[in-house]
């Protein structure tokens, strides 16, 4: 029989537990510990395999520790709150309600993009007394109060995903746990949570949790059967919890991914809710190194489970963990040590979600087939076969050396795609290129081959194209414009135009700030309230440049004592029939706060909203307005917030919603 991993009765002050901690950190041996910085995080690296990775969050080191909110919003993407939704936290007394410490979870989870799973409804521990010497039909009301009125509360915040409804309602054996729920109510009070759960958020993904769960054994057979039978009396049960509060020195539940497996094919979303391992004290790198090992198995099994939602680690700081309160002399159980410094075990995590931690030395593939096409007297366009990477390429740069042969390579541009055109080139003259990937890492591959470009003779054209003219703004937004002017003339045809940008309205340098082979050009990336001037200038086949156009200055809207906004919108996932654009990020580019905004963006015909979240978005014909929700509308200066939607759209229809524009009142 699999021996008691944990006990979970006892909560001890955290007092007790930092004391011991201290006390056995006093002994510790120096082990190295590796910054995290090179490393992609954790939720850039599960979010591509399709999970959450996430930390059971204490709210007073969220409210007072910047290291700890660091690492909180930059590694993870769940949150579950540690304690601040149990029932001690959320209703101490009889209807009388404190959410401070759920609110300040949502909070953050809603800033920073973050899921949160609700622990726990219904639970025999942290329980208030007046709870629990209820008679029966009193505390039956009392579980349908409570669970309403919190579930309720974050029904229609769309961050707040799923419930633990009932949490550890067997002993060891796989019998009932004889809690005062079971010893007043019968186990029929679980089935009546669920139910009042599903009636307070049709929405939430329900969950059963449990620990020594983790293992085909006794008690995850009971808890089987349990899930089987519930769903069969449609009780609405969604997910199972798998806490895997595990300890080296019980072994590795080797079966962990086939006991998934087997309530994944109940037709439940299966997690891992509450992942620690734990060592017993000293800490040695040996112990470090099996319990990184055990955090592998438990992504691998995750990954390879499709119905494994996610993994969320109980805490991530040795600093805060639940552990030496009750094992005292047990404990390093997490990813972080008690300074925030990395141990193996995140190295394990980050490389079993597919990162390469603690500075990728990896470099990229060699781009390929590098070819030119369109070579005219001046310019050529270069095209190759893409890189890829462990971490990803971030880019290429693209080298040249003059002659058939001989000379130097020398970088003479980066492009982010597998493209490039080089311009400015002397006619009639020979050029060989070639180009390398780099990563995120700064790895850069071996160059591609080479491709030898003569450019053409030209004409013995030395005529400029005309001067464009008319250029105009419009469209003016806090961070962009819209430029047009009338078009060039020339005697071997205008092959576009040069976009030139100067500061402010008077003095400076014209700079250029993008090309167009088109009349018009959208310059971005603008500041709110700042003047800019523009001019275009045309080029012809032969490279002679035309005279600038006239000079238009533009204001940006925004800033100053009515605050500006910016927005910027990704495309997350799309697939046959729809997408999701996540996230939209708004910033507040103005010099003072706005407490409202409002996003428009352009739906291509026959798109349709089905799903939004952290924003109200209604839409009317080609045009979609996102307006905050009620609470991301406060912005400080240089603050931003995020919502996403979703977008059917017809079949072999590829594009997605585009012209996001952002206001403030
Ligand atoms: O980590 C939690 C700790 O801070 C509390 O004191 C303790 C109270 O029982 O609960 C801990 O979290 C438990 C979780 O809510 C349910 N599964 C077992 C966890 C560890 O005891």
């Amino acid at each position: 029989m699999t021996p008691p991993r944990v006990s979970v009765h006892r909560a001890r002050r955290r007092i007790t537990s930092l004391a011991v901690l201290a006390l056995v950190s006093a002994f510790l041996p120096v082990l190295s510990a590796t910054p995290a910085s090179a490393a992609t995080p954790l939720r850039t690296l599960a979010a591509a395999k399709g999970k959450f990775i996430g930390f059971a969050g204490a709210t007073s080191p969220l409210a007072n520790e910047a290291a700890y909110r660091t690492i909180a919003q930059t590694e993870f993407n769940q949150i579950t709150a540690e304690n601040a939704m149990k029932w001690d936290a959320t209703e101490p007394s009889d209807n009388s309600w404190n959410y401070s410490g759920a609110d300040q979870i949502v909070n953050f989870a809603v800033a920073n993009n973050q899921i949160v799973h609700g622990h726990t409804l219904v639970w025999h521990s942290q329980t208030p007394s007046w709870v629990q010497s209820l008679g029966a039909t009193a505390m039956r009301t009392a579980m349908q109060d409570h669970i309403t009125t919190l579930v309720g509360r974050y029904a229609s915040n769309t961050a707040v995903q799923s419930w633990d409804v009932v949490n550890e309602v067997f002993d060891e054996n796989g019998g009932f746990r004889s809690s005062f729920w079971y010893n007043t109510l019968g186990q029929s009070f679980i089935a009546d949570a669920f139910r009042y759960a599903r009636a307070a958020d049709p929405d939430a993904r329900l969950c059963i949790n449990d620990y020594n769960v983790e293992g085909i054994n006794a008690k995850s057979t009971a808890m089987y059967n349990l899930v089987q039978s519930l769903r069969a009396q449609n009780v609405p049960v969604d997910c199972v919890g798998f806490q895997a509060h595990l300890a080296t020195q019980y072994g590795f539940p080797s079966d962990l991914q086939q006991n998934m497996a087997r309530f994944a094919a109940l037709g439940v979303q299966v997690r891992i809710t509450e992942l620690d391992i734990r060592i017993q004290t000293p800490r040695t790198a040996a112990k470090d190194t099996t319990q990184a090992q055990y955090y592998t198995n438990v992504v691998n099994a995750c990954l390879a489970v499709t119905a494994c939602a996610g993994i969320t680690i109980w805490g991530f700081t040795d600093k805060y963990s639940w552990v030496p309160d009750t094992f005292p002399s047990e404990g390093f159980a997490l990813p972080y040590d008690n300074n925030y410094a990395v141990k193996p075990a995140y190295t394990a995590i980050n490389t079993a979600l597919g990162g390469s931690p603690n500075n990728d030395t990896q470099a990229p593939t060699t781009p390929s087939n590098l070819a030119s096409s369109g070579v005219t007297s001046s310019s050529v366009n270069l095209s190759w076969t893409a890189s890829t990477d462990n971490v990803g390429v971030s880019g290429y740069d693209i080298l040249r050396a003059p002659g058939t042969s001989g000379g130097t390579f020398a970088q003479v541009g980066t492009s982010t795609t597998a493209s490039f055109g080089d311009t400015g080139l002397t006619a009639s003259t020979a050029y060989r290129y070639q180009v390398r990937a780099r990563d995120a890492a700064g790895n850069t591959s071996a160059v591609s081959n080479t491709v030898t470009v003569t450019t053409s003779g030209g004409t013995g054209d030395t005529q400029a194209p005309t001067a464009p003219t008319s250029l105009a703004a419009a469209g003016t937004t806090s961070s962009s414009t819209n430029l047009s002017w009338t078009a060039s003339t020339d005697n071997v045809g205008v092959t576009g135009y040069d976009i030139l940008r100067a500061p402010g309205t008077s003095g400076g340098t014209f700079a250029q700030v993008g090309t167009s082979t088109t009349t018009s050009f959208s310059n971005t990336g603008l500041t709110a309230n700042t003047a800019y001037r523009y001019q275009v200038r045309a080029r012809d086949a032969a490279g002679n440049v035309s005279a600038v156009s006239n000079t238009v200055t533009v204001t940006t809207t925004g800033g100053g004592t009515g605050g500006g906004c910016s927005v910027t919108a990704t495309v997350q996932t799309q697939w046959t029939g729809g997408y999701v654009i996540q996230p939209v990020t708004v910033t507040n580019t103005g010099t003072s706060a706005i407490t409202s905004w409002t996003v428009t963006f352009t739906l291509p015909s026959g798109h349709a909203l089905v799903g939004q979240w952290n924003g109200v978005i209604t839409t009317s014909g080609g045009t979609g307005t996102a307006k905050n929700a009620a609470y991301n509308g406060n912005l400080a200066p240089g603050q931003s917030t995020t919502f996403g939607f979703q977008i059917s759209r017809p079949n072999g229809d590829s594009s997605t919603a585009s012209g996001f524009t952002c206001t403030t009142p």
